[in-house]
């Protein structure tokens, strides 16, 4: 087994983390958990960083929880598996909605339990013809987490949640796009080329301006109108202020393409 469970590389802007433990289709341990929390607390930090892309090494995307680790140990009780979403999933999942740029998720393999959780998360889903979806939870008895039961009804509607979620069957990534529940479903030979062409052209993009859209839309999802009216303002108001907005400005009336530095 790897002693490294995320691979990390930050080039032109994008961070890309791999996650690295593909003889398990990359499921979830705690030393996953705390180098995918290190390299997001680094994402939020480093004004460089201005794009994040996440993928899988092997032919696995995430396969969620790693089901070694919760083998019954006979004379033991039950293990408290909400303390384990307090501790690992659920911060992931905030880490992520809440990071101020974009995310890109190129689902290379299947993403099953926390692992489809982890891609429904992020801003930007693209997958490989060949991956699929599976909301593995109902197969061993528990419930989807990590964010699947807030995002699968939003994405997908209620009675495509419901069936996802009470059969656990797989979904096949063109599927999944054709129901809005990833951007883009892609020939599995040009995922990755895709995937970084388009974190890179986010990375050079108008970064404040982009974390003020993701901010917007994911409030959208608990506000009325008038509520969202107001935070357009605010927003607005925030990214007129930014120099990549004189920027854009200035290129568009003096025909030439903008170049964005974040600020
Ligand atoms: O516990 C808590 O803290 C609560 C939080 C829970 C969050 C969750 O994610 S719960 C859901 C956990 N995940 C699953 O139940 C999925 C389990 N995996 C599968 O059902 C299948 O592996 C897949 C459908 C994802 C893929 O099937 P397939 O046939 O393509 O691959 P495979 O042969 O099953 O897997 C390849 C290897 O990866 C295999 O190991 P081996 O036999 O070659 O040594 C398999 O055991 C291993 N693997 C796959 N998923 C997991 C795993 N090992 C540990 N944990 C896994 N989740």
């Amino acid at each position: 087994m790897t002693d490294t469970p995320v691979l990390v590389d930050l080039s032109e802007g994008v961070l890309t983390l791999t996650l690295n433990r593909p003889e398990r289709l990359n499921a979830f341990v705690p030393a996953l958990h705390e180098a995918l929390a290190a390299a997001f607390l680094r994402a939020e930090r480093e004004a460089p960083i201005r794009a994040v892309l996440v993928t899988g090494a092997g032919r696995g995307f995430c396969a969620g929880q790693d089901l070694q680790e919760r083998k019954h140990v006979p004379g033991e009780g039950p293990r408290d598996l909400g303390a384990g979403l307090d501790r690992y999933y659920n911060p992931l999942i905030r880490r992520i909605r809440a990071l101020e740029k974009p995310v890109v998720a190129a689902v290379n393999g299947v993403a099953a339990g926390a692992g489809m959780s982890l891609a429904l998360a992020c801003d930007i889903v693209l997958a490989a013809r060949s991956a699929s979806f599976i909301q593995a939870f109902s197969r061993i008895g528990l419930v989807p987490d990590a964010g699947s039961t807030w995002f699968l009804p939003r994405l997908a509607g209620s009675a495509r949640a419901l069936g996802l979620a009470l059969t656990g069957e797989a979904l096949p990534a063109e599927q999944a796009a054709a129901w809005g529940l990833i951007w883009k479903c892609v020939a599995d030979d040009a995922l990755m080329t895709e995937a970084r062409a388009l974190a890179q052209r986010l990375a050079q993009g108008p970064t404040k301006g982009l974390g003020l859209i993701k901010r917007a839309l994911n409030r959208s999802a608990h506000n009325d109108l008038d509520t969202q009216l107001d935070l357009e303002r605010d927003t607005q108001r925030e990214a007129g202020r930014s120099e990549d907005y004189r920027e854009g400005v200035a290129a568009f009336l003096e025909k030439r393409p903008p170049r964005f530095r974040g600020i």
